[in-house]
């Protein structure tokens, strides 16, 4: 029998495909895993940007509009470079497809901009095909601090890294840039089926 949840939203939920990528193993806990401090954010100062390769600005929505955006429930396994993975999580948020909507873009990447200058880069076509959200809660709840809150990315196909807590924005790029862990030596894609773990990988 399919597994249909109608969430709070009122959209079907996908479920966990219960697969475990290569070298993973599975938790029942939430592991938190922030390079440096938990920011805090005040809603009213909170917004959110789409930006062009210059830093033009071609989209922002402040809180209050993006909560005024339809988002959708989403069930997803995430997987992190430091092997765990949790299977099923649940999730609401605004899907980068809608953000997206709007701009006509011929960029073929992606920077995510959040706070404490942390960065992470991706390219448009894997945050395009409802494959990434915006994500403002987790397990019906308001997402936590610790985890991101108010908001972060969700793309749940590639290493958790790639999900950017505290997100604020996105620069398109028409060339790749590496981000914060792709800098340092991480993989600059981060499929975890092909364990694409470190550079060369
Ligand atoms: N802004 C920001 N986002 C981040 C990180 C971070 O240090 N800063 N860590 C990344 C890594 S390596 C992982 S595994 C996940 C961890 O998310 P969690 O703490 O909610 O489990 O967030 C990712 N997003
Ligand atoms: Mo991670």
């Amino acid at each position: 029998m399919p597994f249909v949840n109608k969430g709070f939203h009122g959209r079907p939920r996908q479920p966990s495909t219960g697969l475990v990528p290569p070298g993973q193993y599975v938790v029942d806990d939430f592991p938190v895993l922030t390079a440096g401090r938990t920011p805090k954010l005040s809603l009213d100062l909170w917004d959110f940007t789409i930006t062009d390769e210059s830093g033009a600005r071609l989209a922002r929505w402040t809180w209050d509009q993006f909560q005024a955006l339809p988002s959708e429930d989403i069930t997803a396994d995430i997987h992190c470079v430091t092997k765990w993975t949790k299977l099923g999580t649940r999730w609401s948020g605004v899907s980068v497809d809608k953000l997206l909507s709007g701009i006509d873009t011929e960029a073929n990447f992606v920077m995510a901009l959040a706070e404490l200058d942390y960065t992470t880069n991706l390219p448009i076509a894997d945050v395009r095909g409802n494959q990434a959200w915006v994500a403002f809660e987790f397990d019906g709840k308001e997402l936590a601090p610790e985890h991101g809150g108010p908001a972060r990315l969700l793309v749940p196909h590639l290493y958790f890294w790639k999900s950017a807590k505290w997100v604020r924005g996105l620069r398109l790029l028409n060339n790749d840039q590496p981000g914060f862990w792709e800098s340092l030596g991480y993989n600059n894609y981060g499929d975890p089926w092909r364990e694409q773990r470190y550079q060369g990988d």
